[in-house]
């Protein structure tokens, strides 16, 4: 079943690569197996695309801006799967992108995939479920996969720790209080992209692009071989996305000439291995009778402050290591 399966993704199969997907959301133990096999069997066909972090406050054009880059990819033979990292889904069940997701005709693309983000009980939860779903879409033969998450503070390290790039959205204008994007995300950026220039905002853009270059000159940069870039667009005009394209190959080109792509993925797989490891210990830990039992009077006493946190967690581990 894992190998027909695998094969079928392989061939470009999108009803294939749904299923598969849907199979690596689920919480099922039984699909937690299969899944497991799945990525396994497909791991050689994985890693030729280019991965792509897309972030932005809300409303700041991330949608229309992937809609706009993807039907330019996917003009010059490019196959494009977007995915998408929702904070808002780990605490409310609900989504911020799910519904907005408003990639009208990119997700009748027939060289794009658009899938909406899973609903997982924690962040955690939600972007080992997406790093997955990448994997899969290298084996289905997409060569750009975006991943898309809303700059509210919480998934952009997520998303720059599974990609190759991260893209940066801004409005034009409050250069000077950085929009209220927080230092560190600004680090992360390897582009920069003000967009809305158009119409009555475009001076103001461009205002913006230098106020942020200068602010970009005192950070430190994530790499030697890149300097961030700062620019603008207009999704909804299509107009500044070839160049940002240009920008990523660009960036891409440097990283791969360097090696550092290739050392920068093998140190994000070697973290997520151990995340991975920590969620699995932590999630088979909490299964054990015995621990659930101790668990009430522990989280009592810790919550009383009668106990320190270190304590109560050294006893949870101690049970656990005499468990069979
Ligand atoms: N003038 C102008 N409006 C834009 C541009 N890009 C997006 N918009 C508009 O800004 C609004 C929000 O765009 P979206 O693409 O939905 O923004 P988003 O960042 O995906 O929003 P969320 O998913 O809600 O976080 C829409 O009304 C767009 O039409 C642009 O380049 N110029
Ligand atoms: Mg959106």
């Amino acid at each position: 079943m894992t190998e027909a399966l695998a094969a079928q993704i392989r061939s470009g199969d999108r009803r294939a690569l749904a299923k598969a997907i849907t199979l690596v959301e689920s919480t099922r133990p039984d699909h937690a197996e299969q899944a497991a096999a799945l990525l396994e069997e497909l791991m050689p066909n994985t890693g030729q695309s280019i991965r792509l972090g897309i972030s932005g406050a809300p409303g700041v054009g991330k949608s229309t801006f992937i809609e706009s880059l993807g039907n330019y990819l996917t003009e010059q033979n490019h196959q494009v799967a977007v995915l998408a990292v929702d904070p808002t889904s780990a605490v409310t069940g609900g989504s911020i992108l799910g519904d907005k997701t408003r990639m009208e005709s990119l997700s009748v693309n027939p060289q794009a995939f658009v899938r909406p983000s899973p609903a997982g009980k924690t962040l955690g939860g939600v972007t080992r479920r997406t790093r997955e779903s990448l994997l899969l879409c290298e084996a289905a033969g997409y060569d750009v996969i975006i991943i898309e998450t809303v700059g509210v503070g919480q998934s952009e390290t997520a998303v720059s720790d599974m990609t190759d790039m991260f893209l940066l959205l801004l409005s034009p204008g409050g250069g000077d209080d950085l929009q209220g994007i927080k230092r560190g995300i600004m680090e992360l950026a390897d582009l920069v992209l003000v967009n809305k220039a158009d119409g009555d905002q475009a001076n103001l853009a461009n205002q913006t692009v230098s106020d942020y270059r200068a602010a970009l000159q005192f950070m430190q940069s994530r790499t030697p071989n890149w300097t961030p870039q700062v620019e603008v667009c207009s999704a909804l005009n299509n107009q500044g996305v070839d160049k940002a394209w240009a920008t990523v190959q660009a960036f891409c080109s440097a990283l791969t000439d360097s090696g550092e792509l290739n050392s920068l993925r093998a140190q994000q797989a070697r973290a997520w291995m151990w995340s991975e490891t920590a969620e699995l210990l932590i999630s088979d830990l909490k299964q054990h009778s015995a621990i659930q039992s101790m668990v009430p009077e522990l989280e009592q006493a810790v919550l009383s402050a009668e106990l320190p946190a270190t304590v109560a967690a050294q006893r949870l581990i101690e049970h656990y290591k005499a468990q069979d």
